[in-house]
């Protein structure tokens, strides 16, 4: 029997589940650029750039390698808007009634998938170290779920970093070593590319069909195909794993990337293999090349971190984006898109997600998303912006990152308190408070860091909820160790920031 095979623009390496399992001398691959996965949300340009470029040259690359590809452009005429809807025209006209899919990473395209009128065969997204089966085996029966036993069983998995039975060096995690402030100097620039003749179709068409959508779509520079990709690690491995943990958390309004690998849009999309990737991290530290801090916290990042939020959002279900523990509801603001604030630190994440559709880590968490938490804005409105604005959004991912992880919308089923700060935090980290209008040694008054008022006001909104947790006991203990009259100035003075922000004023 012949079949359709979808391969969908985030599943670009033959290595995929429904590609392995096809017979090239008589299956035939849809691939297909269609409004509605451009359009569920308003991507970043160089997002949606991006993946149908790469999508454009794997469609190529399986051509070249035999494979009959039957490829939709966005603007053919007879194209569909829906996934579901190119896999029933070219049902139609092949005479095939049956479909091979992967997986995909969104509950929204999975339940299409499931309801179409064709016999489809889903199979396991198998690019992850755990299966759902075996991330739901971890989980049973535990009372929390944390990432860094479930990175363990990784390691123990893969054998990553291990000798013997235990972790090399004999620790499991160097983390501690991994805090230091922003350096002085950094030497490291990530690999661009120039467009060649597929990506700057691309480009054209985006500008054309996009262009109102937030950041800016040139200059383009991101690898589109997977020996580009290759070349990108390559160079990281060799000029920033070295000095990556070092300085994993800092932020530079200068340096954009620091030492940060910029590989996530590729893995995710398949043009990298995330246990390739390990193993090459891991051959830096076998030879020498790079230090035990560096390669741990980079390898936890993936097989740890990458893996087990996957398995979060897989078991936490559908209904996981809509969760909103803290009953928070403020508007995102239009300083996420672009329109000024005199915060700085927020204004240049904000201006650098534009430019690049990347953040790192820590501007994820500490700025917009510290933010976000703090003035209490919608879950569901923010993990919207996030799977919007990056380019390497996609929602197995981001929804737990930022639903969990940074907006603690699930209740504490990743995190087990809440990621806030004050701006001590991203001053000790960044240089973002010495060009702020801002002060961020001020803890009231008309230049107190807005941090630092919504701080205590977040903590104070949510007494009920974590003043019992251990963790936060000593925040608690801070507060009430403040003269009352502090306190009340601090509250006040929240009140009435916000206030302005909720009027539209210029904050
Ligand atoms: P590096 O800092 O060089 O890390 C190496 C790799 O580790 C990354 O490429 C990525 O594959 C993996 N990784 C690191 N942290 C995480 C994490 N928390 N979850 C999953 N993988 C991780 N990552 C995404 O891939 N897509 C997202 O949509 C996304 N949204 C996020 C939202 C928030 C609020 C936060 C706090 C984090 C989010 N992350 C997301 C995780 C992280 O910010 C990015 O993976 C990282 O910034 C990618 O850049 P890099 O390749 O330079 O990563
Ligand atoms: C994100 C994205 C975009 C922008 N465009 C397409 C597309 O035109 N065709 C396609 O097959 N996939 C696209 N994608 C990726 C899908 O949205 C992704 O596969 C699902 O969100 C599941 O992760
Ligand atoms: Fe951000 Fe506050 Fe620093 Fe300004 S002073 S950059 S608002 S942390």
């Amino acid at each position: 029997m012949s079949r359709l095979v979808l391969v969908l623009g985030d599943q670009l390496t033959t290595e995929v589940a429904a590609l392995k399992a096809a017979d090239k001398s008589k299956d035939v691959v849809v691939m297909a650029e269609v409004t509605d996965e451009t359009t569920y949300v308003k991507h970043h340009p160089k997002k949606i750039a991006l993946i149908l470029a790469a999508m454009r040259k794997f469609a190529a690359r399986l051509g070249e390698d035999g494979w009959d590809v039957r490829y939709t452009k966005l603007d053919d005429p007879d194209a569909s808007d829906s996934i579901g809807g190119e896999l029933l025209r070219r049902a139609e006209e092949t005479g095939f009634d049956s479909a091979l899919v992967t997986e995909p990473g969104e509950w929204r395209l999975i339940n299409k998938l499931k309801h179409l009128p064709l016999t489809t065969e889903m199979l396991g997204d198998d690019r992850f170290i755990a299966s759902h089966a075996e991330f739901e085996k971890w989980a049973d029966g535990r009372k929390a779920l944390r990432m860094e036993y479930f990175y363990r069983d990784m390691r123990r998995k893969t054998g990553l970093l291990m000798d013997g039975k235990d972790p090399v060096e004999g620790k499991w995690n160097f983390d501690h070593e991994n805090r230091k402030p922003a350096p002085d100097e950094v030497t490291h620039e990530p690999l661009w590319f120039e467009p060649d003749e597929t990506v700057e179709e691309v480009l054209e068409l985006v500008e054309r069909r996009f262009g109102n959508h937030f950041g800016d779509l040139r200059p383009f520079g991101f690898a589109t195909d997977a020996e580009q990709a290759e070349k990108v690690l390559d160079h990281f491995i060799e000029k920033a794993l070295p000095r990556f943990g070092d300085y994993q958390d800092a932020m530079l309004s200068e340096h954009k990337f620091l030492y940060h690998a910029i590989v996530s849009p590729y893995i995710n999309i398949g043009l990298l293999d995330p246990l390739e990737v390990c193993k090459r991290a891991e051959a830096a530290y076998q030879s020498g090349d790079a230090p035990i801090n560096a390669v741990e916290g980079f390898i936890r990042q993936i097989i740890g971190w990458r893996d087990y939020v996957r398995g979060i959002y897989f078991l936490e279900g559908p209904e996981y984006t809509d969760r909103n523990f803290l009953g928070h509801d403020r508007e995102v603001p239009g300083f996420y898109w672009g329109k000024p604030t005199q915060m700085n630190c927020v204004s240049k994440a904000v201006a650098q997600t534009g430019e690049e559709a990347y953040a790192h880590h820590i501007q994820r968490l500490m700025v917009t998303g510290n933010f976000a938490l703090l003035a209490g804005l919608d879950p569901h409105g923010v993990h919207e912006w996030y799977l919007e604005v990056y380019a390497d959004a996609f929602e197995w991912v981001e929804a737990p990152n930022v639903i969990g992880m940074s907006q603690f919308a699930d209740g504490g089923v990743i995190a087990s308190k809440p990621y806030v700060s004050s701006g001590a935090y991203i001053n000790r980290m960044s240089d973002y408070c010495k060009g702020c209008s801002y002060k961020v040694s001020a803890k009231t008054g008309d230049k107190a860091c807005p941090f630092n008022l919504l701080y205590w006001h977040f903590l104070m909104r949510h007494r009920d909820k974590f003043e019992e947790n251990p963790r936060m006991a000593q925040m608690y203990r801070t507060w009430e160790r403040m003269d009352e009259e502090r306190r009340d100035a601090v509250l006040r003075d929240a009140d009435r920031w916000l206030a302005k922000l909720d009027k539209g004023e210029l904050v």
